[in-house]
């Protein structure tokens, strides 16, 4: 794909997540259209996901016919092969804490072409803020560009972290227990995207998950990378649909994260 192809879906990316967040919103006024199910133990689902990602898939679509699409609620659609691009799409990442009225949930969109993420964008709605980056030219909020903190003392840091019941309890206990041990904060905020855009933007110095699927992480990884910070390879073997674990921080944390998951 060149870049003004590229430049174009970056474009088009950045204004269906401001009309995704602008609809999802329309929805918390009115807790009845809700509709809030359970997919699994603690997996929410609403009335409003579904909304948001048929909303940016059929934009999308009409913009760009050839393009694949991978969405968290309505799976693939138009296909693809393997070298075609592909929209990777979590309409409301942190849906349990949209249903509930909190704050921390946001549209997050990642393109992959080829097997890599070429761009991603979040929209964390509740505070206006619009992360954007396309490999190789850096990350963004609102315009301003971002990077990652520089914190190298352990005592100074903060690692957001996530659980889902796809993943063993304990291991996710043994992650909280060697972060505290070693002097870090740890958080959850409830989502794998805010909490990488966080990476990103300096607010936070890392974020670690067991396991997450790829509408979760992909915008949130590419934003840390073009931040610079490091992430782990998420999109190995058949992580684009089965998932991974994702791990990305500032260059001083990324070895104690990688450490502490690897049980060293
Ligand atoms: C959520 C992630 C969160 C993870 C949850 C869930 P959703 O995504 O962002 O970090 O811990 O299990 O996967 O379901 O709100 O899109």
């Amino acid at each position: 794909m060149n870049p003004p192809e590229l430049a174009q879906r970056l474009h088009a990316a950045e204004a269906v997540s401001r009309d995704a967040g602008r609809l999802a919103t329309r929805y918390l006024a009115d807790p009845d259209a809700l509709e809030v199910t359970l997919k699994g133990a603690q997996d929410v689902l609403t009335a409003a996901d579904g909304a948001v990602e048929r909303l940016i898939v059929a934009t999308l679509r009409a913009a760009f016919p050839r393009d694949a699409f991978l969405g968290e609620e309505g799976g693939r659609v138009n296909g693809g092969g393997p070298d075609d691009a592909c929209w990777v799409i979590d309409p409301i990442d942190g849906t349990a804490n949209f249903a509930r009225g909190l704050p921390h949930w946001c549209v997050s969109i990642a393109l992959v072409v080829a097997g890599r993420t070429e761009l991603g964008v979040i929209y964390d709605a509740g505070a206006d803020l619009l992360y954007a980056a396309t490999r190789g030219a850096g990350a963004w909020r609102n315009g301003e560009r971002v990077s990652v903190s520089t914190t190298t003392d352990l005592a100074r840091a903060t690692v957001d972290v996530g659980y889902s019941s796809r993943t063993p309890v304990e291991a996710f206990g043994d992650l909280v227990t060697v972060l505290l041990r070693r002097g870090i904060n740890v958080t959850q905020c409830g989502s794998a995207a805010l909490g990488l855009a966080r990476v990103a933007d300096g607010r936070l110095d890392g974020y670690a998950e067991r396991h997450l699927f790829a509408w979760d992480a992909l915008a949130g990884l590419l934003l840390v990378e073009e931040a610079g910070g490091c992430a782990n390879a998420f999109l190995t073997g058949d992580a684009l649909t089965a998932g991974n674990e994702t791990i990305a921080a500032t260059p001083a944390l990324y070895a104690v994260l990688v450490d502490t998951l690897a049980g060293r």
